[in-house]
């Protein structure tokens, strides 16, 4: 099977436009007529929505961001009454309330339907064993993989984030052949499995379907190599729907954003134009098939790039590059954009280098003073002091040379570094604004 819906994801892009177009006007009618909040942002921009007559036309509407879920918390943006919501899920910010979402019971079969097309995408069929360890609870993650696998007809074990151990007997006994969780968590599982002496040449893994956090690409090759498993990186966030918005076909070359039910743009982050097609900025999404919680222009605050030249997997839809980031992520190091996408990219490409890291940023009098620390292999751990102060200085002129800033680098023991379950912290930013 190499598509779920070969209809919708191969889809003419004359006729997808048509589709578009229809479901954004309908949007827009419902979100001015249902969501004061919409209708007042509206009216304050001079926008009716007869004024939506091409899709050019939806740079004219007002941006959505993460404040404006706040605003109006909990249910405030929500498009129906509560009796038809039959859903809730909240992502927990690092700051302030958390950001709520609803769905109605079409909603969550749009969400099915779109992580069946994920599934198959990355390889998987109802003769699949699916691992599903992202967290089932307020998180999007564990539901939304889950309703998409029983939606294939795979088998799916809902083993959650967390006891890794039994993770690991559960992948033994029961067979899984694709595993879903955290890319970091996936690295987390290979290290357990070196501690209990299980090879994963021994397992029946054979892909991983691996999001909600940024990870490079040397960290796919990482766990590829490790794991013995081809790694799909699969995009969303709960506030578009979930996993699902996106995700990557065998040739693993960007990931194809499901356009049948999303609108996406690129923005520059500071002025909030639309950028051209192929340039980087951050990406913007408009949901044209939600019910309880339609959404237009989510700033996602995620940078990446579009790409439309033909796939050779038949897919008609847009593909979005990895995620380079949140901007939220990105540390300013003396007027440098940092990313930890980008300390990753160049760690994994040094032999002893472990792929466990943290950017540790402060301030020392006026100067903002980056610190990567990084673990090493146990073999380079127990080598001669010179030899690991060689290791240190090759990392720092490595990373200076790739990041443009200066970087203090400190080796850490091995497995010193808190791992993750989930999404793993990346940054500790230590400097008071
Ligand atoms: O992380 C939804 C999800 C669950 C996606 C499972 C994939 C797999 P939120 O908790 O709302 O939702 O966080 C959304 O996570 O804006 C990105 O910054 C980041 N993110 C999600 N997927 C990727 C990815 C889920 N593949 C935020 N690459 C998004 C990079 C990702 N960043």
């Amino acid at each position: 099977m190499i598509y779920w819906d070969q209809e919708k994801e191969c889809m003419p892009i004359e006729q997808l436009r048509e589709l578009q177009l229809r479901r954004l006007k309908e949007t827009v009618y419902r979100v001015y007529a249902f969501v004061p909040a919409y209708q007042k942002k509206m009216d304050a921009a001079g926008i009716k929505p007869d004024d939506i007559k091409t899709l050019d036309d939806l740079k004219k509407l007002p941006f959505t961001t993460k404040q404006d879920l706040r605003d109006n918390y909990p249910f405030g943006l929500f498009a129906v009454p509560m009796s038809e919501v039959v859903r809730i899920h909240s992502s927990s910010g690092t700051t302030g309330k958390p950001t709520v979402v609803g769905y109605t019971k079409k909603d969550i079969d749009i969400w099915a339907e779109l992580m069946a097309r994920a599934l198959v995408s990355a390889g998987a069929t109802r003769h699949s064993v699916i691992q599903n360890a992202y967290g089932y609870g307020l998180f999007t993650g564990g539901l939304g993989v889950h309703y998409g696998a029983e939606r294939i007809g795979a088998s799916v074990i809902p083993s959650s984030g967390g006891n890794t151990k039994r993770q690991i007997m559960l992948m033994q006994d029961f067979g899984t052949t694709i595993l879903t969780c955290t890319p970091s968590y996936a690295l987390f599982m290979y290290e357990v499995m070196q501690e209990m002496g299980v090879d994963p040449a021994d397992l029946k893994l054979k892909a991983g379907i691996f999001g909600a956090e940024p990870w490079s690409e040397n960290m796919r090759r990482e766990i590829e190599n490790n794991l013995k498993i081809d790694a799909y990186d699969i995009y969303g966030l709960s506030e578009i729907i979930g996993p699902g918005v996106a995700v990557e076909c065998k040739y693993k070359n960007g990931l194809h954003i499901a356009e049948d039910h999303f609108i996406a743009e690129i923005i520059d982050p500071e002025t909030g134009e639309v950028l051209p097609e192929g340039e980087q900025g951050e990406l913007v999404i408009t949901a044209i098939t939600k019910e309880a919680l339609p959404i237009i222009r989510y700033r996602t605050r995620d940078l990446t790039t579009l790409d439309r030249t033909p796939c050779p997997c038949g897919r008609t839809h847009v593909r979005m590059q990895k995620v380079l980031g949140r901007s939220d992520d990105m540390v300013i190091i003396r007027g440098v954009n940092v990313f930890p996408s980008m300390v990753e990219s160049v760690l994994l490409n040094i032999p002893g280098v472990e792929p466990h890291y943290l950017l540790v940023v402060d301030r020392k009098g006026n100067l903002d003073e980056l610190e990567v620390q990084v673990e090493v292999s146990e073999k380079v751990f127990s080598d001669e002091v010179r030899k690991l102060e060689e290791l240190g200085a090759h990392i720092r002129r490595e990373l200076e040379s790739a990041l443009g800033v200066s970087v203090k680098v400190r080796l850490v023991e091995p497995k010193s570094i808190e791992r993750s379950e989930g999404k793993a912290k990346r940054v500790i930013d230590k400097r008071k604004f």
